[in-house]
């Protein structure tokens, strides 16, 4: 059952529908509820369908690049530095390199069920990459919206690669989705963004697999860089729902981290509210969370709520240090987006909010590689010489 998450309107699994047709909030899967128990998951290849009792598709017709089982890494140098017991689940590690493949591996499984034959979105970058390449595996044609100028390079590159009719918006990304929800509700195409609820049902295998990762414990808190709301909605719904199957004692803290020019959730938690104001022209460095107007928010905002969790948001100089401070203490490259869970983490430590000791798990969302351009600008230029021993001698010794 598809229901809504405002007036508890239920709709058939196989409807296409993105918002209530009675009060036009957005829609969530109904949990499964499988009889079984967490043995069933041991000896089980790591990718996200380990756990495919909870995943609410028909098992005949999975589309996978076997995405999930991403690197759970243990950071003892960043947590002693930062006062907490730190885990990062890498999430650049997926496929095409951001968490985004859990999302679309079921969601074109999903659109492989129900027969559909043009798949698109709009997107910041990954989103795009993503449903670029699990389209391609399924021959779909694929139509992605994208913000005209502001998506880094290593994600249009994957997207135009992978063969997707690439459109450049003349506008921002809630703009392009917009758009693209209009051509959606003609039925020109089945749309894959978060909107769609069995994009979530993907995602919320990272809740999954961080409290298997942590021997069937829930760890204090759970910080992540949100933009569209959905990821933070996906892993909030999955470690419920294997609290209530069992499987973990506790729940974390929910914590959402925006950058300061698109924080329209912070700015809601901040304020004690249960609805957004968006923001009119949303601006940042970490462009795959440059969004104003977040299609999940509701949802994201209940999952803070519920979770005596927190919003907080950092500025772009934060995240880029952040960026760099995790690639050079503990060797994880990611994108600036992701990097905002860490600034967020460090300034929240520094305010008091977080507890020095809480076990926390940062979900650094994408690879470094996507936007090789603003790594690049943050470093400085290699020196050029000949390959001469003497002069590498003289560099390599100089500070
Ligand atoms: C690296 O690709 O919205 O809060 O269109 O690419 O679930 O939106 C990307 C979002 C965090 C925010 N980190 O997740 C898109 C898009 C990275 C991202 C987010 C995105 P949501």
């Amino acid at each position: 059952m598809i229901r809504c998450i405002s007036c508890g309107a239920e709709y058939d699994l196989n409807e296409i529908i993105y918002n209530c047709k009675e009060c036009g909030s957005v829609l969530e899967v109904e949990p499964l509820r499988p009889d079984v128990s967490k043995d069933v998951f041991e000896c089980r290849k790591s990718t996200m369908w380990k756990y495919k009792e909870f995943m609410p598709v028909d098992e005949s017709k999975i589309v996978s690049l076997q995405e999930g089982g991403t690197p759970f890494c243990k950071c003892q140098k960043l947590g002693d530095k930062l006062g907490v017991d730190l885990y990062v689940k890498v999430e650049g590690s997926n496929p095409t390199g951001s968490f985004k493949d859990r999302g679309m591996s079921i969601g074109i499984t999903k659109a492989t069920e129900l027969g559909v034959s043009t798949v698109g979105c709009a997107s910041t970058g990954n989103t795009s990459a993503s449903l670029a390449a699990y389209a391609a595996r399924a021959g779909m044609k694929c139509i992605v919206l994208l913000p005209s100028g502001k998506v880094a390079l290593g994600k249009l590159a994957q997207a135009m690669f992978h063969g997707a009719k690439v459109i450049s918006i003349k506008g921002n990304f809630d703009e392009a989705l917009e758009a693209v929800t209009g051509l959606a509700l003609e039925g020109k195409l089945y749309l894959l963004n978060s909107i769609n609820p069995f994009r979530l049902e993907g995602q919320k295998s990272i809740g999954f697999e961080i409290v298997d990762d942590l021997g069937w414990k829930s760890p204090d808190r759970i910080i992540l860089p949100v933009g569209n709301a959905g990821n933070i909605s996906a892993i909030w719904k999955g470690v419920k729902e294997f609290h209530e199957a069992g499987f973990i004692k506790d729940l974390p803290r929910m914590t959402g981290i925006q950058a300061e020019g698109a924080a329209p959730i912070a700015h809601a938690v901040r304020d004690k509210k249960k609805e957004i104001v968006p923001v009119e022209n949303p601006e940042t460095v970490a462009t795959a969370i440059r969004i104003g107007a977040p299609v999940s928010a509701t949802k994201a905002l209940r999952a803070i709520y519920e979770s005596d969790g927190l919003a907080e948001t950092v500025t772009d100089d934060e995240i880029l240090s952040a960026q760099k401070l995790l690639a050079r203490t503990e060797g994880i490259g990611v994108e600036p987006a992701s990097a905002a869970s860490i600034a967020g983490l460090k300034k929240l430590v520094e305010t008091g909010s977080i507890d020095k000791g809480e076990q926390v798990v940062c979900v650094v969302t994408g690879h470094l590689l996507k936007d090789p351009n603003t790594a690049i600008n943050a470093c400085e230029k290699p020196v050029e010489v000949e390959a001469d021993i003497n002069a590498l001698s003289r560099i390599i010794s100089s500070k």
